[in-house]
């Protein structure tokens, strides 16, 4: 797990991100499709943005960016005692969705560096190892889920 003081950057940076959580969103929806177009055609209601302009002015995909950054806030603030948060995610990721936890992998590394450019004096090298961390804890415990749910990622 992490330490208080690791929480604490988390949380500290957190804090800087969620008033304009939507800008956050959005940049990493885009990145996550522009990186790793195969992420983009999960969804059907963006199978028809196929430009970069297109994404950039989808009032769709800030409205998806800021339900996942929401969410994703939502398990942080939680520390490690997310699985009230956790469980119903992993159900509709593993279940419904079918997404593989090579995608999260994806999501997190992108948000991390979102995070790095809009904020480059408020995430240095210990916030940023922490804020890794708790991506990573994330990340498995999501795994161990879709098991639970009968999906191996
Ligand atoms: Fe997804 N997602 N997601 N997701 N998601 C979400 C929170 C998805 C995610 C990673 C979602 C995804 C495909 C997420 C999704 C719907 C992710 C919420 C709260 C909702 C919702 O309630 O609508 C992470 C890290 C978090 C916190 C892919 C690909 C990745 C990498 C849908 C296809 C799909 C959907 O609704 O169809």
């Amino acid at each position: 797990g992490l330490s208080d003081d690791e929480w604490n950057h988390v949380l500290g940076i957190w804090a800087k991100v969620e008033p304009d959580l939507t800008a956050h969103g959005q940049e990493v929806i885009i990145r996550l499709f522009q990186l790793h177009p195969e992420t983009q055609e999960r969804f059907a209601k963006f199978k028809n943005l196929t430009t970069i302009d297109a994404l950039k002015s989808s009032e769709e995909v800030k409205k998806h960016g800021t339900t996942v950054l929401t969410a994703l806030g939502r398990i942080l603030k939680q520390k490690n005692n997310h699985e009230q948060e956790l469980k119903p995610l992993a159900e509709s990721h593993a279940t419904k969705h079918k997404i593989p936890v090579k995608y999260l992998e994806f999501i997190c590394e992108i948000i991390v560096k979102v995070i790095a450019e809009k904020h480059p004096s408020d995430f240095g090298a210990d916030s940023q190892a922490a804020m890794k961390k708790a991506l990573e804890l994330f990340r498995n415990d999501m795994a161990s889920k879709y098991k639970e749910f009968g999906f191996l990622g």
